[in-house]
């Protein structure tokens, strides 16, 4: 596997590309431009900055997370050819730079969604926390507290721009249920397989985050069923998945080891993380160890050895640890998460010297 780390850009992150060099056996680096809204174009010269940023500590820069779909591509309206087109335009310049991998996601409105950024443990850490109740009718409420908890940091997926036009959004959302954002997914795919063949990059999608519909609106990774039916819709291996555990994990009917046994060969890109569920299906963010969650990280992995996955790997979200949570980007410390990598390398160093 190859071990990645989610960095957010110069002055975008607290965390610097020397320190992320002093982690053991990351070798690239997961970037964006995380200034550039859905829809933006993205220009070669700032893309071919970050490449040679990366290169000069010594990280590839083969997987960007993400270059985010505009909500007229996911709503299926008129203006989607247009930001069709700028999409391709950025698959074509990734490609220039080595870009191998482009995750993405097709949430309606919001990326991830979580009732509290900063939810206090047993152990004086703390994680995302998603309370069920927490996240009933509100989702302007819901948007305000996210915005006011990544404070100065920008957070993908939850522009200030968009969430000012929320009511217009979910208006513009009306009528688009779970079969439509699935005709309107393949007809984005549809448009741009040619080129990701022809420049040789992989979409791979990231799954819904929680696995449920919110707010009402539509959400279609969020199982086995839906992402077979997603694999068959456009069945070119261009298109394949971020297997991502931590989103799959809070629906607990959710076997990922199965899925990424069932699946391996579309899957292009592991976000690895453990959750913890409670039993009013509230769940918690927690280590990357396997007993400290309901996924069971170790299976994944040797779900991932057994079959000779070669593909990226990073960690997810962490935990934030020793008061880090002072000047870090939710989900987004250093500690927990260079302790997942050392788990997870661990478990597969461990598998691949029983091999012999
Ligand atoms: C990420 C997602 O932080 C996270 O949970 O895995 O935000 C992911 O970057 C997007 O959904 C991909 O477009
Ligand atoms: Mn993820």
């Amino acid at each position: 596997m190859n071990m990645i780390w989610r960095w957010y850009g110069e002055g975008n992150d607290s965390i610097s590309l020397s320190d992320i060099r002093q982690i053991p056996g990351v070798s690239g680096i997961c970037w964006s431009l995380h200034d550039k809204v859905a829809g933006e174009v993205w220009e070669m010269e700032r893309i071919e900055q970050v490449k040679d940023l990366c290169n000069e500590y010594g990280f590839h820069a083969e997987v960007v997370e993400s270059v985010n779909v505009h909500d007229d591509i996911k709503i299926g309206n008129a203006n989607r050819d247009h930001y069709i087109d700028i999409y391709i335009d950025t698959i074509r310049k990734l490609a220039r730079v080595g870009v191998k991998v482009i995750c993405y996601n097709f949430m309606p409105v919001f990326d991830w969604t979580r009732s509290d950024l900063y939810k206090r443990t047993a152990d004086g850490s703390n994680a995302l926390f998603y309370e069920k109740n927490a996240i009933s009718d509100d989702p302007k409420e819901m948007a305000n507290r996210i915005l006011e908890g990544a404070g100065t940091f920008t957070m993908p997926g939850w522009e200030p721009e968009r969430m000012a036009r929320l009511d217009e959004l979910f208006k513009a959302y009306e009528g688009v249920t779970e079969e439509k954002l699935f005709e309107n997914l393949k007809y984005f795919l549809e448009r741009i397989m040619p080129v990701c063949e022809e420049c040789d990059v992989k979409m791979a999608i990231h799954p819904d985050d929680p696995p449920w519909p919110i707010f009402g609106l539509p959400r279609i990774i969020r199982s086995k069923a839906h992402i077979e039916k997603f694999l068959k819709l456009v069945d070119n291996p261009y298109s394949g998945l971020t297997l991502c555990t931590g989103s799959l994990g809070p629906n607990l009917e959710n076997d990922i080891p199965d899925i990424i046994r069932t699946f391996h060969d579309r899957i292009y890109f592991a976000h690895i993380r453990n959750v913890k569920v409670y039993d009013n299906g509230d769940f918690i963010e927690t280590s990357h160890r396997a007993v400290d969650g309901n996924v069971d990280i170790v299976d994944v992995i040797k779900a991932y050895h057994e079959n000779g996955f070669s593909g990226y790997v990073r960690p997810d979200h962490g935990r934030h640890l020793w008061g880090e949570e002072a000047h870090c980007r939710p989900g987004y410390g250093l500690y927990d998460r260079a302790l997942g990598v050392m788990y997870m390398l661990g478990v597969w160093d461990t598998l691949e010297h029983n091999r012999g």
